[in-house]
């Protein structure tokens, strides 16, 4: 289920991965990895030490233990014995600029690329940090590092030898290290003057980015474990290091592959359950797609100018009078129709691009039982009518709404059994 639909107060605008490789993301809060939450371990003096660090770590004290970041796990090709560092890329979630890179080294076990820490311009509260990246040479290798700490940590001196610390959002900032390891993480630091939290990169994304991870099968509320469930959860001593799938959420990469298109039959619902058939010239070409909860495959090229569906009982018509005196206004300009609404691709009874006086002919017609009208469009993004199936089509399935001719005012409706709305897709 999608997040109910609200205003970010701030945003990411970019994935920090191509979601195409990724097989599981670890949930913000779960027990994977080591505790990640405050630094419950420091003594007193270490933590006056860091606390005029610039976005050090975070200070929520209330935090129970937990890691307050995301694991990415890649596809099985690319981790563990067949990992390297330079297949999974990292991209920017947003712009910014460069404020920290460290070298890491992963558990102890040597080093492990870098971490980055981008601040955004927008709103330099928040901070990414990205671990375990093979940075390009466009950015330094290390950069504003922490100072020495006593025995805890050794300051590195400045990297000089960079092109730039600015960056847009969905700038390669390099590749992870996944040579022999099975992950790379992402954290999101906010912090105010008075205090620092960690915050998952789910609660930050827009609609359009959620619905890349919906669409590969992912309810992104499931990412976030709140405090509440944590506090009321608590991870034990023995949860940290060991694989526990309750931590993750799997990303389903066949079903998001076999989806070209996804049909809608408002702004708020997909059609579900039923085929639809596509017509030229008002002769059935024979070719069909199935309709599950809105995607549909596309396996054959067709060109068409109508569509109607195979059940008869999915949409109750509702072609009347008031539809016919719809067009006649915008015939005699009274009330014109906008040429990319549904409104008028439905005035537009035989989809010859015009609405015209046949077009409110033929909704007489209708109403007297003359010739039924039973055909729909199919119309795109930006308000064109499609015509084309393209099997070989490439990039993300586009959305296409079905538009009822002769349904001026779009009064029709589609029974229950044959759409679902889109926040329980
Ligand atoms: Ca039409
Ligand atoms: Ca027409
Ligand atoms: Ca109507």
């Amino acid at each position: 289920m999608l997040r109910e639909i609200t205003e970010l107060d701030f945003s990411i605008t970019n994935h920090i991965t191509d979601l195409d490789l990724i097989d599981q993301v670890s949930k913000f809060r779960s027990g994977v990895g080591h505790d990640f939450s405050w630094l419950r371990d420091f003594d007193d003096d270490t933590l006056a030490a860091v606390a005029s660090i610039p976005n050090f770590f975070a200070n929520d004290t209330s935090e129970p233990p937990s890691s307050m970041k995301h694991y990415f796990m890649p596809l099985a090709d690319y981790r563990g014995d067949q990992g390297d560092g330079s297949s999974i890329p990292v991209y920017a979630p947003f712009d910014g600029t460069i404020t920290r890179v460290t070298q890491e080294d992963r558990d102890g076990e040597g080093p492990s690329a870098a971490k980055i820490e981008i601040t955004s311009a927008v709103d330099d509260r928040y901070t990414a940090m990205l671990f375990h990246v093979n940075l390009d040479a466009l950015y330094p290798s290390v950069y504003n590092d922490y100072p020495t700490l006593g025995e805890i940590y050794t300051h590195t001196e400045d990297d000089s030898d960079y092109s730039t610390l600015s960056i847009s959002a969905g700038d390669l900032l390099g590749f992870a290290e996944l040579t022999s390891a099975n992950d790379f993480d992402v954290a999101i630091l906010f912090s105010d003057t008075t205090a620092s939290t960690w915050m998952s990169v789910f609660d930050l994304m827009p609609e359009d980015l959620l619905q890349d991870y919906d669409a590969k099968g992912i309810d992104s509320t499931q990412l976030v474990i709140s405090k509440e469930e944590r506090l009321a959860d608590p991870l034990g001593e023995d949860a940290w290091g060991t694989y526990s799938a309750g931590d993750w959420s799997v990303l389903s990469q066949e079903d998001s592959n076999n989806v070209d298109a996804m049909i809608m039959t408002d702004s708020t619902h997909y059609l579900n359950n039923t085929v639809i058939n596509y017509y030229k010239d008002d002769a059935d070409t024979g070719v069909s797609t199935v309709v599950e909860a809105g995607a549909v495959q596309i396996t054959e090229s067709v060109t068409f100018d109508a569509v109607k569906l195979s059940d008869n009982s999915a949409y109750t018509s509702d072609i009347k009078i008031g539809d016919a005196i719809d067009i006649l206004r915008h015939i005699v300009a009274i009330k014109t129709l906008d040429p990319t609404s549904s409104q008028f691709h439905a005035a537009d009874i035989d989809n010859d691009g015009e609405v015209k006086i046949g077009d409110a002919i033929d909704v007489l017609r209708h109403i007297v039982d003359i010739k039924k009208i039973d055909t729909f469009d199919l119309i795109d993004a930006q308000g064109e009518r499609v015509t084309q199936l393209d099997p070989d089509a490439t990039g993300d399935a586009p959305t296409w709404t079905l538009v009822a001719n002769g349904d001026v005012d779009l009064s029709g409706s589609f029974a229950e059994d044959f759409v679902v709305a889109v926040d329980l897709v």
